[in-house]
């Protein structure tokens, strides 16, 4: 393999989907952890790299089908994901997480992991405001109404990160396409080696 192994990080609030409908407009909306996630893995291998996505919506279906959102099983999700992927990053892959990852704590737990400058923390910097208008699967709504209990951001802890390598802010009208976005990540894993 010509590359060497790291983990991609992405953090933030549960977001927002992006229509493809943008595309065709100046205007882009605000996208999701998800999103950006498949748009890096895209550009990765336009490059000749092998990568590997593990989403936390995803591994909910499979691997961590036994957990729920209670504080301790997210503890147990992001613990889990934080050891798959140091093992693809241990074989030489770019293993991108996309998962909200709310505590600061675990976050933290799975950097330690991996050797020094190989754990690669994005921080998908979007309002809150921003994520509960485009509600794409209309979960804000349910837990605004009190369907759903503890949702993060609503009535649910979310802890940015305070050193992360990589900050993405996303404001009403001030949208980068998924496309430039990767660039950004991209251009910062160049700088550094990978
Ligand atoms: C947050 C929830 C919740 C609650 C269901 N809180 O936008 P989505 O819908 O597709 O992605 C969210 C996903 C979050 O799973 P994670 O594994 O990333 O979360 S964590 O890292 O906190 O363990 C959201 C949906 O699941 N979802 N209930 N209560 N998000």
């Amino acid at each position: 393999l010509n590359q060497k192994g790291c983990v991609i990080w992405i953090t933030g609030l549960s977001g927002s989907v992006f229509e493809a409908k943008y595309w065709t407009t100046v205007a882009f909306t605000a996208i999701g952890k998800s999103t950006l996630a498949c748009a890096l893995s895209c550009a990765l291998h336009a490059r000749g790299k092998l990568t590997y996505i593990l989403d936390g919506d995803n591994c909910r279906h499979g691997l961590n089908r036994d957990l729920s959102f209670k504080a301790d099983d997210r503890a147990e999700n992001i613990r889990r994901i934080g050891e798959v992927a140091k093992l693809f990053a241990d074989s030489g892959v770019i293993c991108i997480a996309s998962l909200i990852s709310p505590f600061r704590k675990e976050r933290d737990a799975c950097r330690a992991l991996l050797p020094e400058g190989d754990f690669i923390e994005v921080y998908m910097d979007v309002p809150l405001q921003i994520c509960e208008e485009r509600d794409p699967k209309g979960l804000y709504k349910l837990a605004r109404a009190g369907k759903i209990k503890g949702f993060t951001g609503v009535d649910d802890p979310y802890e940015p990160p305070l050193n992360c390598e990589i900050v993405l802010h996303q404001r009403e009208g001030v949208c980068d396409s998924p496309t430039v976005l990767a660039e950004k990540v991209i251009s910062y894993l160049e700088r550094n080696g990978y």
